[in-house]
């Protein structure tokens, strides 16, 4: 490239990224970059080398296209195993303050160890995560699974509210979480991630139409990470829904640290490096049988640690 052509170089924000190319939002236009050049050549421990939230240095060639020639150093990253390939990494996305779990009270049910799977990688990668339970009007307000889910993540200090994108309820909160942040919303599919934007951000079912299909149920689904700037308001990431979520650059030895109920205990184990799991005199343990330390949040440790590689 001649020292002509490189002049019109900016930094973009990538809001998109699929097989072959990323679009890259230039603040008074969007241009199409292609995945290829020197970026792409070498085989790198990530799936992807650009990702959604990525800042990135675009050439804006003659034609309008960018070519991509730097991916700017990432604040924060959500990552997670790749799901077909054996240490690979694949970052979510990049550069987000917020990880919004979002869980349904019912249709799909509560599912507690996606959740910690979620904290765990959230605070891994320097997210803040916070928990929303979502459908709230399908449930009493005083539904036991839902009250006990709370009480135990309030305890180890994260932010949880209710809303209910059909009602409304909790949507002003909710809101409030996205002003002037940039946050991500993921959780199962069906579990309302879409709609709590659909209900919360003006506009915003214009702007997706063309990043999801429909399901076979007739449902529309989203299918791609997404990001979206809402004037006045934050940049989102809406993410398709998962089903499992392989924990990522956490060895077994450091996963108490993702756990603050392990943290707070584990001085007081009998045994330095105690895994928690058959020491004798373990103080997490005995946490769990008192009752002082949740055993959904136990087990939830417990398979993970089995999911890492020893
Ligand atoms: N009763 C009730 N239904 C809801 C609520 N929020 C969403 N739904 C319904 O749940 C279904 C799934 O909602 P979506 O917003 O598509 O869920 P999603 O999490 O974006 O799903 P994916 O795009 O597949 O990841 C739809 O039929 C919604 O109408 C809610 O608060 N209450
Ligand atoms: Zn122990």
């Amino acid at each position: 490239m001649s020292d002509e052509e490189k002049k019109d170089r900016k930094i973009g924000l990538v809001v998109r990224v699929d097989a072959h190319a990323c679009l890259v939002d230039l603040e008074d236009r969007q241009v199409r970059c292609l995945l290829r050049g020197k970026l792409f050549e070498s085989k790198g421990t990530s799936t992807k080398p650009v990702v959604v939230g990525d800042r990135v240095v675009v050439d804006v060639q003659a034609d309008g296209e960018g070519a991509l020639s730097e991916v700017l150093p990432r604040s924060t990253k959500l990552s997670r195993s790749a799901a077909d390939k054996d240490g690979v990494e694949h970052v979510v996305v990049a550069n987000v303050d917020t990880l919004i779990i979002v869980s349904a009270v019912k249709d799909p049910p509560v599912r507690t160890r996606l959740i910690d799977r979620f904290l765990v990688a959230g605070w891994r990668g320097g997210l803040l995560p916070i928990i929303c339970f979502n459908k709230v009007d399908l449930c009493a307000e005083d539904e036991p699974l839902l009250v006990s889910a709370e009480r135990t993540y309030e305890k180890l200090g994260i932010r949880v509210i209710r809303t209910s994108a059909t009602d409304g309820r909790g949507i002003e909160e909710f809101r409030e979480l996205l002003a002037g942040k940039i946050s991500v919303l993921a959780g199962s599919s069906g579990v309302g991630k879409s709609s709590l934007l659909n209900r919360a951000v003006p506009g915003f079912e214009l702007r997706t139409k063309h990043v999801g299909r429909k399901s076979r149920r007739g449902r529309h689904t989203t299918t791609a990470v997404s990001l979206y700037k809402v004037p006045g308001m934050g940049h989102i990431v809406d993410t398709p829904g998962i089903r499992g979520f392989g924990i990522w650059d956490v060895s077994r030895e450091d996963l108490g640290a993702f756990f603050p109920e392990v943290v707070e205990l584990a001085e007081q184990c009998r045994f330095r490096g105690c895994s928690h799991t058959h020491e004798p005199r373990c103080a997490v343990k005995l946490a769990v049988e008192e009752g002082t330390f949740s055993k959904e949040r136990y087990e939830s440790y417990c398979r993970i640690l089995d999911s890492l590689a020893s």
